[in-house]
């Protein structure tokens, strides 16, 4: 029987944000048995050691090297393991981790596609927060770069942020949807909006549902690009659902809704994983927001262990 090979990388840094206490991702889910419910799915899994800072920064400078220093060793992780076929899921650490996962997966994709490019790849990506963490140093008030990851893979901000494996934008603005948005200030709005990003704001998903809603990423992502994958910020979900992580902000996603849109969605062959952030264990209620963590990244995956 063919198995799925799965790759798991750990992102023990919260130095991307605020309330420094979202870098026990890794650890909770491991204990919550993430290794066996993937098995049980049919998965052959790996974890990688996970990305930890090399010290507690002590200024604004220190902290962009320590994150940018995490976010590379990140993408040499998805980079290989995107080569070597895998999927993957990534587990934070607050959002700042995304600008490492999808380098990597961005410098894999453009140095495997036939037909394509030096440093161009299609990559898609269906972003899911609450937030639009599309600022840039200039424009964010509190410098937190957590705030920053969608701002900086399309190429805007810190230099050496967008420049993580290449200096290419790494993902196209029409090759990415943001989901559950709900709060953001001009700047973001202002430079996602200039770029034709798409966006399905709370009011979208209170209209149409989240299923239609997931479907309509789906496709718009998939639309010029041969591979894509989720990154989710818990933070997207209802705090009554997920208490557990850094920023909640009230009227989110229902949590039983996200599992059964991401099942839904049928996520195949053309996927290359999840990322799953900001999951904050000390403001969690017996762990209920890691749970669904593990839930949504099942989800995400239950096409191709039923395939099998
Ligand atoms: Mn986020």
């Amino acid at each position: 029987m063919h198995k799925r090979e799965i790759q798991v990388i750990g992102f023990a840094s919260c130095y991307g944000a605020r309330d420094q206490r979202c870098d026990t991702g890794p650890v909770a889910l491991k204990n919550l048995q993430l290794t066996t419910k993937l098995e049980n799915a049919n998965f052959d899994v790996e974890w990688s050691n996970s990305i930890t800072p090399h010290h507690k920064p002590e200024s604004n400078q220190d902290t962009l090297s320590v994150i940018l220093n995490n976010c590379k060793e990140l993408a040499r992780q998805t980079y290989t393991a995107v080569k070597a076929n895998k999927q993957i899921i990534v587990i934070g650490g607050d959002h700042s981790c995304a600008i490492g996962t999808w380098s990597g997966v961005h410098s894999a994709l453009s140095s495997t596609l036939p037909n394509t490019l030096p440093n161009t790849s299609q990559l898609g990506l269906i972003w899911i927060d609450a937030h639009m963490d599309s600022h840039t140093m200039e424009t964010s008030d509190s410098g937190a770069i957590h705030g920053m990851p969608v701002a900086s893979l399309l190429g805007y901000g810190d230099k050496e942020l967008c420049s993580i494996e290449s200096e290419a934008p790494k993902i196209l603005p029409e090759n990415l949807c943001l989901v559950g948005i709900r709060s953001y200030e001009p700047a973001e709005l202002k430079l996602l909006n200039q770029l034709g990003v798409k966006v399905f704001y709370m009011e979208d998903i209170e209209e149409l549902g989240l299923s239609k809603v997931m479907q309509l990423a789906q496709k718009h992502v998939r639309k010029n690009c041969s591979r894509y994958g989720v990154s989710l910020d818990l933070d997207a979900i209802d705090p009554e659902d997920a208490p557990g992580v850094g920023s909640p902000e009230s009227h989110g996603i229902s949590g039983s809704k996200l599992v059964q849109a991401l099942k839904s969605c049928n996520f195949n062959d053309d996927f290359i994983g999840i990322e799953i952030t900001e999951l904050n264990s000390s403001r969690d209620e017996v762990d209920k927001t890691a749970r669904l963590a593990i839930e949504a990244i099942l989800a995400c995956l239950s096409q191709q262990s039923e395939k099998t």
